[in-house]
């Protein structure tokens, strides 16, 4: 063959690869990249840290609507990473057996997506973990059978622990129990932990952290608000400790989930959690009349949101997160 024949055949087959290469990108999102915890940081598989952000569901009881692919990715296309799925575990709360089909749902377009999604069993008006513990072993015996192995789920395992509740008497052996369970399926994934006082207290729980197991993140959430120095003393101190956490829920109004917004405050603990590279999850994907909630009342769209169609919260948290 001549030179220059070999030398368009070489060319040739060099943009055939990359057309191959480029159609398999378009088709695919790529897969976002295993997690395990090192240290008080959610990293890679080459220790550089990983930061979750991202959209939580509101209960999926009420908004089942917003669990939808096209929903999960115009937040992806306002640089969110992560979607938290949240089930709520109460009778009196939504629980509802019949709704693992939305969690699967969501895991399927979030994972289509190449995003992260956390399983998160919502406890509130249930403070203690312990109350519902039979559902909650056979949720994530479940999940855990179902995922092994799917390194882009993580799971919480009781999302705000309160009321008459203490680390060392409910939540540690809850916890400790329920790792074992996901553990006998899932060996790798990440499993959250709440913590004292509505996942407040991760201060106490660095004292005490789980020993002996790999890939735990403790839960930590904070209303802006409401919320302001003396609970980011509580994060540093802890995160210091050695303590990994992750902001699993977070807005910047009070802790109701409605009022007012406070930017300062808002803005003080978006530079606390860059600084130390916290992974961070809004509440909540809803139009509902609230001001945590990041999609207007006036918009019934359940699908390709885009920045504005978004509340006051929502815009100010997808331009500054
Ligand atoms: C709120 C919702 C609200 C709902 C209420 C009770 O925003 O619409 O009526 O729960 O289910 C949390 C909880 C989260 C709360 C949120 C705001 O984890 O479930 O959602 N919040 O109150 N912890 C602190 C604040």
């Amino acid at each position: 063959m001549k030179k220059k024949s070999m030398l368009i055949a070489a060319c040739a087959a060099v943009m055939f690869a990359l057309g191959i290469a480029w159609g398999g990108r378009a088709c695919q999102a790529a897969k976002p990249s295993a997690l395990k915890v090192k240290d008080n940081k959610i990293v890679n598989a080459s220790d550089k840290a990983v930061v979750l952000k991202g959209v939580s569901t509101h209960g999926i009881a009420w908004y089942p609507q917003y669990v939808n692919k096209q929903c999960f990715k115009s937040f992806k296309k306002m640089g969110a990473n992560t979607i938290r799925l949240a089930f709520y575990s109460d009778d009196s709360a939504g629980y509802d057996k019949s709704l693992y089909i939305k969690v699967e749902e969501g895991v399927k377009a979030a994972t289509d997506l190449g995003m992260y999604v956390i399983i998160d069993w919502h406890i509130l008006s249930d403070g203690n973990p312990k109350k519902n513990q039979k559902k909650a072993k056979e949720f994530f015996t479940y999940f855990a059978k179902k995922y092994a192995g799917q390194t882009n789920v993580l799971y919480e395992i009781c999302n705000e622990p309160n009321g008459d509740v203490t680390w060392g008497r409910d939540i540690k052996p809850y916890a400790e129990k329920m790792i074992k369970l996901i553990r006998k399926y899932d060996k790798n994934g990440i499993i959250i932990v709440g913590t004292p006082t509505w996942s407040q207290d991760v201060d106490l729980v660095a004292e005490d952290p789980i020993r002996n197991q790999n890939n735990i993140a403790y839960a930590f959430h904070f209303y802006a608000a409401t919320h302001k120095d003396q609970l980011r003393e509580k994060l540093k101190t802890a995160n210091e400790k050695g303590l990994p956490v992750i902001v699993t829920e977070f807005s910047i109004c009070d802790a109701s989930g409605n009022g007012k917004i406070d930017k300062k405050e808002a803005k003080a603990w978006m530079k606390l959690l860059k600084k130390h590279k916290i992974g961070r999850v809004a509440w909540n994907i809803s139009n509902k009349n609230e001001t945590s909630a990041l999609i207007q009342p006036s918009c019934k769209k359940t699908d390709k949101i885009s920045k504005k169609n978004l509340s006051k919260s929502g815009k100010w948290i997808v331009g500054n997160w």
